[in-house]
């Protein structure tokens, strides 16, 4: 189990452009969106906001100038009304980061072939797809063909077991693991798992459902929510995930970019 799990580690650097060798566990720090302001919500609930900064370009390029080589790009307002509110913005980051080499995921409100393709034409490393993928499979497979399945990500996002959609207020009847399997099925190069359950509250993570997803596909598994602490970085990367995503805990200040990219290093 040791060896298949840090073979899946090393899989998702190996795809990217740059070769990050000792990066096999990846902090990414997240850029949450809404109403054009940076924004961190609790278990994704709008109007929870324990953080709201003016400028999310500058909040992004602050995350570079601190280390990270991935942002994780969320249109908040896209996820939850279906509208890319925050396009413009993202556009933004996306030119002027990709110019520094910094690869950039996206995600919420990705519900079209055109939308992610017009993402990943701008130079988005990675499109994610919750919604849509959920709603209509067959897209995660064109978009594969057309983009090679290192391009698409398909999230996962889980309540109580069962997959959320549409900005978290719609359940599905599946798991992550079933969905999980039929989008590798499908194509997807890599899964978002993200856990609502502890997501935004800053009270740790579990690892055992991100666990539990990792052993059921081949393909890399990013986790997310919950983390609060340098050891919740060091529990996940035991999981055998390919990274995590970070928000709450680094705005504020729980433990700094600098310090987590060090701790999981030396882990
Ligand atoms: O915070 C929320 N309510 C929320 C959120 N952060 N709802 C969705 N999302 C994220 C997912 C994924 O990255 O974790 O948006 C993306 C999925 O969006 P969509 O529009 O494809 O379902």
């Amino acid at each position: 189990m040791e060896n298949i799990r840090k073979d899946k580690q090393r899989i998702f650097p190996q795809n990217l452009p740059e070769t990050l060798v000792y990066m096999v566990f990846e902090v990414i720090p997240a850029v949450d969106m809404r109403g054009g302001k940076c924004v961190q919500l609790v278990q994704g609930v709008p109007g929870s906001e324990i953080v709201s900064l003016d400028d999310p370009l500058e909040v992004a390029l602050d995350w570079v100038r601190k280390g990270a080589k991935t942002l994780h790009l969320v249109d908040l307002d896209g996820a939850i009304e279906g509208k890319r509110k925050n396009a413009p913005i993202i556009e933004k980051i996306v030119s002027t980061c990709r110019e520094k080499g910094v690869r950039i995921q996206v995600g919420g409100g990705i519900r079209s072939f055109e939308d992610a393709s017009a993402l990943l034409k701008l130079g988005v490393s990675r499109v994610i797809l919750g919604t849509a993928a959920l709603q209509n499979p067959e897209l995660v497979k064109r978009l594969s063909s057309a983009f090679g399945n290192e391009c698409i990500t398909v999230a996962l996002d889980a309540k109580n077991g069962k997959i959320s959609i549409k900005g978290w207020t719609e359940e599905c009847a599946h798991t992550p693991v079933e969905m999980g399997r039929k989008f590798e099925e499908l194509g997807a190069g890599s899964l978002l798992f993200t856990n609502i359950d502890t997501e935004g509250l800053m009270q740790g993570i579990n690892p055992a459902p991100t666990k539990e997803l990792v052993e059921s596909v081949s393909i890399p598994v990013i986790a997310s929510g919950g983390v609060s602490s340098l050891q919740d970085l060091k529990v996940l990367k035991k999981t055998g995930a390919a990274g995590v995503v970070v928000g709450s805990a680094l705005y504020t200040g729980r433990f700094t970019l600098e310090a987590a990219i060090e701790a999981i290093l030396h882990d």
